[in-house]
């Protein structure tokens, strides 16, 4: 596999729809047909939640991830790679000893997460895009390190590093770069693994597809960067041994289920066909062979089933733009036990958080309520406290960007 890096800076692309008059087609009409009963359009639900809500800080930059540490601290990671420690009592300090983080876009950190055993041994993973060697100061363009992706290449300033954050929470210290991969979202697991989902693509991308390259996969690599011995390709020469599994159109909120161990995940469909899925070894999740998503003019893409491919446990016709993903088991809130949470940020079907009420097996969704609609903010991460409260981290957004202006926040709710 080709290694290249770049000490050019990009220009950041301007991403065009072919014109098409909205007079002539309904790119909604005609929606696709469900495998199952059940599988989209879940009902809202019948008790609305009551809730309260406060703004514990409200002055982030493109946040991207927040962490709950266990005295109660929640740990946050800006876009353009700052790491800050809200206290208990509210006060926040930047965490020191961060890798230097590049890119042209403020959103070189796409993650951080703890490790399962974080309370013994500090270790955090962190996924960033890093300098070009020998160019700390130049920066590498989304565009053209998803280019490279579909190419089959890695850009080597796609990192992902562990360290330990110091007791006191002030440092990260040891900070190892344990592989060059893209990611979007980090899950350590408590075996040891790393569960890496990637950046995907915009269009029709066959790559997505191909099992030597890393677009459109979740990956799963060791703590220390190793393939691990059970990976479904652990071994095959010709194919990336890190794939986990294969054909998500743009991966982007995972978790691993409380109650069963799996691990889950949400991916962005194009136009309709945002699905979550439970992720399984060596799958094919089907993107851009089947989807419940429509080209967005209308136009088909591709069936909605086919032997072989993975179904979504539920999708989203037309789209919502899907992020964190989180599920409920604090006491706070009984009514939201096993209820599925995920941040949404779309610009024409609104930007709030979902909950998802689950059956009594939890694969299939029954009920929906859209929370925080009125506050209008795209949900970037949700996170649950100690004491079972819920965190919510909202995504900043500037003038570019529907001509809005607003950093983001970390939300707190209670009942
Ligand atoms: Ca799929």
């Amino acid at each position: 596999m080709k290694r290249l890096f770049c000490s050019f800076i990009f220009p950041i692309g301007v991403f065009i729809h072919p014109a098409v008059s909205a007079a002539e087609v309904d790119p909604l009409a005609n929606p696709p047909t469900a495998a199952f009963e059940g599988q989209t359009g879940a009902p809202v639900v019948d008790n609305v939640s009551d809730f309260n809500m406060e703004v514990v800080v409200s002055d982030l930059a493109r946040p991207r991830s927040l962490e709950v540490l266990p005295d109660g601290s929640l740990l946050v990671a800006e876009g353009g790679g700052t790491l800050t420690v809200i206290s208990p009592d509210g006060s926040s300090r930047e965490v020191r000893g961060v890798p230097t983080v590049r890119s042209v876009d403020d959103r070189g950190l796409t993650d951080i997460a703890l490790a399962p055993d974080f309370a013994e041994s500090r270790i955090i993973y962190l996924g960033y895009t890093a300098p070009p060697p020998g160019d700390r100061r130049g920066a590498v363009s989304p565009e053209v390190r998803s280019q490279a992706l579909a190419n089959g290449e890695v850009f080597s300033v796609d990192t992902i590093a562990r360290a330990r954050l110091s007791d006191n929470n002030r440092r990260l210290r040891n900070v190892e770069v344990i592989a060059e991969l893209p990611s979007r979202r980090l899950l350590p697991a408590s075996d040891g693994s790393l569960y890496i989902s990637t950046v995907g693509a915009g269009g029709n991308r066959p790559q997505i597809q191909k099992l030597n390259t890393y677009i459109g996969k979740v990956l799963r690599i060791n703590g220390d960067g190793s393939i691990p011995e059970d990976n479904p390709y652990y071994g095959h020469s010709l194919v990336s041994q890190e794939i986990f599994s294969v054909g998500h159109r743009d991966p982007d909120g995972m978790m691993i289920h409380p109650n069963t161990g799996e691990v889950w995940m949400v991916e962005h469909g194009p136009m309709g066909g945002d699905e979550i899925n439970r992720i399984l070894p060596g799958k094919n999740y089907g993107w851009p062979i089947i989807t419940y998503g429509k080209n967005y003019d209308g136009t088909e893409i591709g069936k909605s089933a086919r032997t072989g491919m993975e179904q979504p446990l539920h999708y989203w016709f037309p789209s919502r733009a899907l992020s964190g993903l989180m599920m409920y088991t604090g006491t706070q809130f009984p009514q939201w036990q096993n209820n599925i949470f995920i941040g949404t940020m779309s610009p024409t079907q609104g930007k709030f958080m979902m909950r998802l009420v689950m059956d009594d097996n939890g694969d299939k969704v029954q009920q929906i309520e859209h929370l925080l609609v009125d506050h209008d903010r795209r949900v970037r991460d949700i996170a649950q406290g100690l004491n079972g409260e819920v965190f919510v981290l909202t995504d900043s957004e500037n003038n570019t960007d529907l001509e809005r202006v607003f950093p983001g926040e970390v939300l707190r709710l209670t009942p």
